[in-house]
């Protein structure tokens, strides 16, 4: 077995300490940071986003394997910054005003993450002009606005307004998610794009930023 091949199984497994003595011994052994990155770390985290889809792990499971993931990439993050790796590019992420739930927020963070997106976590029960100033702030390409109440996933069409009163609805993609949500739902309030779950929004978050 490869140590990308290790990363990426230890990772899985939710092994924290493991993955990140493996990043560690890698970059010791003078694997290059991006491979590490790419071949270990985000490897296996596209594993457990794949099985999350096909429900063979759940929620506590991915919860593990992307701390696990964080781990690694605590060690490996100064070996990327001295090699010149930059992010893909910024998301900004929030749960919309009014909603206090976080956890599938939080996994997609992690799975956004996980494709090399740096993410600005806003937290939870977020005004619509706070996602302006942060999109404003840091030049985010992409707005994720999770929802799990019906009382509440109408946020998300505040927000898609406030940015466009801004003047800045053209210079973000707006994808929208959480149980409630619907495909038919993102259409009419001019979302760009809804995902089921943590994984599939990885997967497009990172189709954007391919784009
Ligand atoms: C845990 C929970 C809570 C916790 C939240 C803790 C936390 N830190 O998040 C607490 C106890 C605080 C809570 C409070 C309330 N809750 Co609650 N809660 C839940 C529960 C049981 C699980 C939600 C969850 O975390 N699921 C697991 C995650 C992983 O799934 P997820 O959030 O759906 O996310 C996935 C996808 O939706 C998607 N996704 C999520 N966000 C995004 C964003 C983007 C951009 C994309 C692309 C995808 C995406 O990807 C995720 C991973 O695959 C649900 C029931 C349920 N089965 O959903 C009720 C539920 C959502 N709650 C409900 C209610 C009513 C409430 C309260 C109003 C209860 C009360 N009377 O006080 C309050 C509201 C508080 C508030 N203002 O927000 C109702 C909502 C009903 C409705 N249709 O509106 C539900 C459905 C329960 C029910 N059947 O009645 N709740």
């Amino acid at each position: 077995m490869s140590v990308f091949e290790e990363i990426s199984e230890k990772l899985q497994r939710g092994k924290a300490k493991d993955v990140a003595a493996l990043v560690t011994a890698a970059l010791e052994a003078g694997e290059k940071p991006e491979a590490v990155l790419n071949e270990g770390l985000i490897a296996g985290m596209n594993i457990v986003g794949e099985k999350f889809k096909k429900a063979e792990v759940f929620v506590p499971e991915v919860l593990v394997a992307a701390r696990a993931m964080n781990a690694g990439l605590k060690v490996l993050q100064p070996a990327l910054k001295s090699a010149g790796v930059k992010p893909v590019g910024k998301a900004v992420i929030c749960t919309v005003k009014g909603d206090m739930h976080d956890i599938g927020k939080n996994l997609v963070k992690m799975m956004i993450e996980g494709q090399g997106i740096e993410c600005i976590d806003l937290g939870v029960d977020v005004d619509p002009e706070k996602v302006v100033n942060a999109v404003k702030e840091s030049g985010a390409e992409l707005v994720c606005l999770s929802a799990l109440l019906t009382t509440t996933m109408t946020a998300q069409r505040d927000v898609i307004e406030a940015l466009k009163e801004a003047g800045i609805r053209d210079q973000v993609k707006v994808m929208v998610g959480g149980a409630p949500v619907t495909q038919q739902y993102a259409d009419e309030i001019g979302a760009d794009c809804y995902t089921l779950d943590a994984a599939s929004a990885a997967q497009a978050a990172r189709s954007f930023f391919a784009a």
